[in-house]
């Protein structure tokens, strides 16, 4: 099975990722990673972090000559910013000098509060530090891999911007296919021109007002087999993976398959998607649905349709004007702490979720198809294409 972990603190040395059960026989070049690793840096909003950090995965194992070997493959993302942090973040000596300074005030919206309780700490430090999403990172370094052998296999992922703040985009109608090349000439990962405008001029208001923004990323894969995740036991449901995948990104609050909570107050009749037979069908797939309401699952298992997830993502909790909160030692009322952080991180989202994707579809295809390589994982998807194609 494919398993996925990750260490590393935020201002620590770095971003860890280990990737257990990936398949032996692709071949990754480091560009296939750091691309991705780059983009997530992107978006506008960002705060004085990125500057610092210039993000480029080291493979500390599981790859031989460019290709993986079916071992474990551990990842590091070196954090440059850890050079100013040293004094504050090393593993033996007491911390001093920057960040080090004992604080007590825990900041509402982050996980300060539930995190110092739970584990006993004093220095909300001690919790913030891995509760960063810095840690998504090694999120996406895995999910580079994983792209990769979804490639193998026809299928794809690509997400982008619906809405930072009150902006929405009219992205609706816009093919798969355009999703990549368009939303990277946004500054917010939006394909929508107008409402790209719209909302870097959302995010600038709220730079000044002190405030931070929030958003809706949707991403979507195409390409999968029908098939893929199982009906017969809630964990090998592919939507409830998808959704678990997803919601463990740090900040988001909301995950929807498909029109999901959109299509709450429709009747059946206007829902659920029709069948029909094509058996011209050049993509190998005869049975299609006319429409794709359940955004690629059914019963727990790929249409053979495309995936489509929505996530819903609340604003950065770190604000420039502080909310209140309570001085643990005191159990006084106090302003929480400023410092520096993102106005808006939602373009960065899009990136993430297409690696959270890619990491839970790459799982069920390797679950399917047999996971020791990537031959082996060829042969069985052929015949298991050959038999649908005669269904
Ligand atoms: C983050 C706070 C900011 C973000 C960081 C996540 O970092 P800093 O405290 O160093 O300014 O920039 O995100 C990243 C470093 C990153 O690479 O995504 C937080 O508190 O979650």
């Amino acid at each position: 099975m494919l398993t996925y972990y990750s260490a590393g603190e935020s201002h620590g040395r770095g971003i860890f990722c280990f990737l257990d059960g990936f398949p032996a026989g692709l071949h990754v070049e480091p560009e296939d990673v750091n691309f991705w690793l780059g983009e997530r840096q992107k978006g506008y909003g960002r705060g004085g972090r990125q500057k610092i950090e210039r993000d480029e995965v080291d493979i500390l194992s599981g790859m031989r000559g460019g290709y993986t070997l079916g071992s474990p493959i551990l990842m590091a993302v070196w954090n440059r910013d850890f050079e100013n942090w040293r004094d504050a973040m090393g593993p033996w000596e007491p911390p001093r000098g920057k960040g080090s300074e004992k604080f007590v005030q825990p900041r509402p919206g982050h996980a300060d509060l539930s995190g110092a309780l739970k584990y006993d700490q004093d220095d909300c430090r001690n919790i913030l530090e891995r509760a960063s999403a810095r840690e998504t990172a090694a999120r996406v370094a895995a999910g580079a891999f994983c792209r990769k052998l979804l490639a193998e296999f026809g299928s794809g992922v690509a997400g982008h911007t619906v809405r930072i703040g009150p902006v929405e985009a009219d992205t609706e109608a816009i093919p798969s296919a355009e999703i990549h090349e368009r939303s990277m000439q946004s500054d917010v990962r939006c394909c929508d021109p107008a409402a790209s405008k719209a909302m870097i001029e959302a995010i600038k208001k709220a730079k000044h007002d002190k405030d931070t923004l929030g958003g809706v990323v949707e991403v979507r894969a195409w390409g999968m087999p029908p098939g893929l995740g199982s009906h017969t036991q809630w964990d090998r449901k592919l939507d409830a993976r998808i959704a678990r995948a997803m919601m463990s990104i740090q900040a988001v609050k909301g995950v929807e398959i498909g029109i999901g909570f959109r299509g709450a107050d429709r009747p059946g009749s206007a829902f659920h998607d029709e069948i029909v037979f094509n058996s011209e069908s050049a993509e190998g797939l005869r049975y299609r649905h006319l429409s794709n309401n359940a955004g690629g699952t059914e019963g727990g298992m790929s249409t053979g349709e495309e995936v489509v997830v929505r996530l819903a993502k609340k604003p950065i909790a770190t604000l420039m004007r502080p909310l209140r909160t309570v001085n643990m030692e005191t159990h006084e009322p106090a302003d929480a702490i400023r410092e520096r952080s993102d106005t808006c991180a939602v373009p960065a989202l899009a990136i993430i979720a297409e690696a959270a994707l890619a990491i839970a579809l790459a799982e069920a295809y390797i679950e399917r198809f047999g996971g020791d390589s990537v031959g082996e994982m060829k042969r069985n998807f052929d015949g298991y294409m050959a038999r649908i194609a005669e269904r």
